[in-house]
């Protein structure tokens, strides 16, 4: 067997395993043709298996917004009696429950209109796989362009990331979690205490701080959060920090105040150091849904937002808010949060979160 044909049919393996394409007649085709030798076998074995693994562990996290999503299509589809209006009415209705956004369940049911006539089908199995063949093209196609890696500083400046968000969102928490990471990564990690509207915003971070091991700079309650952003900027490149992580209130008197006061914070960071900050990320309780969605236009529109962290995924959130943000924000969501302590925060593996919200569906979704 030549490189090239190893090689393809490793491939296949890989694609035959994916959820899109669950068809246990490919899989036992394809493992016929892999004969490659011992050595390759057992390699990619092992390969494979690291990556079942840590599949397993993501999709752990994220079982509950995956069942609720799963369950929900399945008692869908074991109501199914035939494809016609009122199945795609009631499609369209719980697309939309599941939060993938008003403008996706549409476009959705509209073009699986077209697909289930073109293919004729009309089994329920023909139909679901349509249906999640659908959302997995559309969830890739609008993904072409997304970059969700974290940016850091490429000079000896500190990196700098900015969090915003509404309140209860999960930014201090989310920055305590990441300095966790950065820390343990040996990375010199300072915190502002940008969040000077409530006097417990402040300490909830310094309690972070004491947490992780990871200093704070803060100022009284009510003091300009620019002033404090400008001293820990200042602290941060004097000392030789790599990272300086800046939290920020979810709520002032006025959404117009709130915007205003980003902005200033964000000038103040460009101003001493120009490449930053490297990352705005706007936090978004993903258990909130359409709310979610809303609030993060309204960000989106007057700050220059760089990803989405979203949080609270290990609750009762849907799931379908993931695609809803690609589709409707097209912001890369770039952190997700599974929990309250710090080790609960993951980076985005896009494909193996859309892997996680079908799985059990497919695997379900017989006649
Ligand atoms: N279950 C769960 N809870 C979370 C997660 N992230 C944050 N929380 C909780 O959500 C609540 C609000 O989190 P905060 O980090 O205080 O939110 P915030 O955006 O800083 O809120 P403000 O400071 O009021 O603007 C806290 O009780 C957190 O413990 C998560 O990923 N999962
Ligand atoms: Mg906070």
């Amino acid at each position: 067997m030549t490189d090239e044909a190893v090689h393809d049919s490793a491939e296949s393996v890989k694609s035959a395993e994916s959820p899109v394409n669950p068809d246990s007649q490919t899989t036992s085709e394809t493992s016929e043709e892999v004969t490659g030798s011992d050595e390759e076998q057992s390699e990619e074995t092992e390969e494979q298996q690291n990556e079942n693994s840590e599949v397993q562990e993501y999709d752990e996290g994220l079982k509950k917004s995956r069942t609720t999503f799963s369950e929900r299509f399945n008692k869908f589809l074991a109501n199914f009696r035939s494809v016609d209006e009122e199945f795609f009415d009631d499609l369209e209705e719980l697309l939309i429950e599941s939060d993938v956004g008003y403008e996706t369940a549409l476009r959705i049911s509209d073009e699986l209109r077209e697909e289930v006539k073109l293919r004729n089908a009309k089994k329920r199995s023909d139909v679901s796989d349509v249906i999640v063949e659908k959302l997995v093209d559309m969830y890739d196609e609008e993904g072409k362009e997304e970059d969700n890696a974290l940016h850091f500083s490429q000079d000896d400046k500190p990196t700098v990331f900015l969090f915003v968000g509404v309140n209860g969102a999960g930014k201090t928490t989310t920055i305590g979690k990441l300095a966790h990471r950065f820390q343990s990564q040996g990375k010199k990690v300072l915190l502002a205490a940008g969040d000077t509207f409530r006097a417990g915003a402040i300490e909830q971070l310094q309690r972070w701080g004491e947490r992780v091991n990871v200093p704070v700079e803060a100022k009284p309650a009510q003091t300009d959060p620019a002033s404090v952003v400008y001293d820990a900027l200042h602290r941060a490149i004097d000392e030789h920090y790599d990272i300086l992580l800046v939290d920020t209130a979810g709520r002032l008197q006025n959404n117009q105040n709130l915007m205003r006061e980003l902005e200033k914070i964000k000038r103040v960071i460009s101003r001493e150091i120009p490449e930053a900050p490297q990352e705005v990320l706007l936090v978004l309780d993903g258990s909130t849904g359409q709310n979610a969605l809303s609030q993060a236009k309204q960000f989106k529109e007057t700050t220059d937002v760089s990803g989405i962290v979203l949080t609270k995924l290990d609750g009762s959130s849907q799931g379908g808010i993931v695609l809803a943000i690609r589709n409707e924000l097209h912001l890369p969501v770039k952190l997700v949060g599974l929990g309250e302590q710090m080790d609960d925060l993951r980076d985005f593996d896009a494909e193996k979160f859309i892997y996680g919200l079908f799985k059990d569906l497919i695997v379900g979704s017989g006649d």
